[in-house]
């Protein structure tokens, strides 16, 4: 009787089984691919086989700004996608992009695994999307095609950068010519002469071969703008408080197995970088936070996001 019965509930749990898209732009070897894979594994145990996630790697379903609008919609069910271009439609998520927000990794760390971080998640909930976890993006500094000795350097230069305008601003305190444009278009895009530079961390400037094209890396460290994962808001509340609850776990469990990947892809990736023959330059970053500092102002003017931001200074 007992078999029985636990044979039709088998039987039932499998009829029910989904597994939910996942966007992502990076390859399928990258540390946020992986991330979200493993987090499919322990809402998969979590649920008794009933939820899995799929995740559709190398812009497959979009670029960042299309499955962004997919997401809210509950076309995609979840998204890892950047700080850098979420901070379009969720405004807290910009904070963490700011110019030499962080003092370090510790800092970034102390301040997105606490009720700081929480409070910048829940800031994509009013817009249709629930955040779940932030993963780790190292930081980011400006590779192009001629050297960058100094700040003067970059006048001029075409850069491109992602689809947000606190980025255009950035460039533009620099003196560069900001050229916003989806990720996966940033290879051909230098290839062809289209843009002159680009900026980004370790992994995706090897990942996606820009280093190939973009020969000098300039240390300047500018963002550490962090990767977000997000759920569909509509999903979200389909779910009974057991699996939604499970469905957060899930995703927080896979925030120490991304950063042990993190870790050791930013050194393999600068590694084979740096054996390519690429010119890696450390820089004086003192010019570059001067002139990137107004846009803080610009962009943090409204008073709950301040708030926020000196919460974010003041952490140790
Ligand atoms: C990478 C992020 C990716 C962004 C990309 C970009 O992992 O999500 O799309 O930067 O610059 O570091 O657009």
């Amino acid at each position: 009787m007992t078999a029985v019965a636990g044979a039709f509930a088998l039987g039932a749990s499998q009829l029910q089984a989904r597994e939910f898209r996942s966007a992502d732009v990076q390859p399928a070897d990258y540390p946020t691919v992986k991330a979200v894979q493993f987090m499919s594994d322990q809402l998969k145990k979590a649920t008794d086989g009933k939820y899995s996630i799929k995740v559709f790697a190398n812009s497959q379903l979009g670029s960042e700004k299309d499955t962004i609008e997919q997401v809210k919609l509950g076309a995609i069910d979840f998204l890892r996608v950047n700080s850098g271009t979420i901070n379009t439609i969720c405004p807290a998520m910009m904070l963490p992009v700011l110019p030499f927000v962080f003092r370090d990794t510790a800092h970034m760390h102390a301040v997105l695994d606490g009720p700081i971080g929480d409070e910048l998640l829940a800031d994509c909930t009013s817009h249709g999307m629930v955040g779940l976890a932030f993963y780790d993006s190292g930081s980011r500094s400006f590779y192009t095609k001629v050297p960058i000795r100094s700040m003067a350097d970059l006048k001029g230069q075409k850069i491109r950068v992602q689809q947000s305008d606190v980025w255009v601003s950035m460039m533009r305190m620099l003196g560069a010519n900001a050229t916003p444009m989806p990720t996966g278009e940033v290879y051909t895009g230098l290839k062809t002469g289209l843009i002159d530079g680009a900026e980004n961390n370790w992994p995706t400037y090897q990942s996606s071969h820009q280093y190939e094209v973009a020969k000098y890396y300039t240390l300047t460290e500018h963002s550490m703008a962090p990767e977000v994962l997000l759920m569909s808001q509509r999903l979200y509340k389909s779910f009974t408080p057991a699996e939604q609850q499970a469905v957060r776990q899930a995703a927080k469990d896979s925030v120490p197995y991304m950063r042990k990947l993190w870790q050791e892809m930013e050194t393999s990736s600068r590694e084979i970088v740096e054996k390519s023959g690429v010119q890696v330059a450390t820089i004086d970053k003192a010019p570059f936070q001067a002139a990137m500092k107004p846009v803080y102002d610009q962009f943090v003017t409204d008073p709950k996001l301040k708030a926020l931001l000196v919460r974010i200074q003041e952490t140790k």
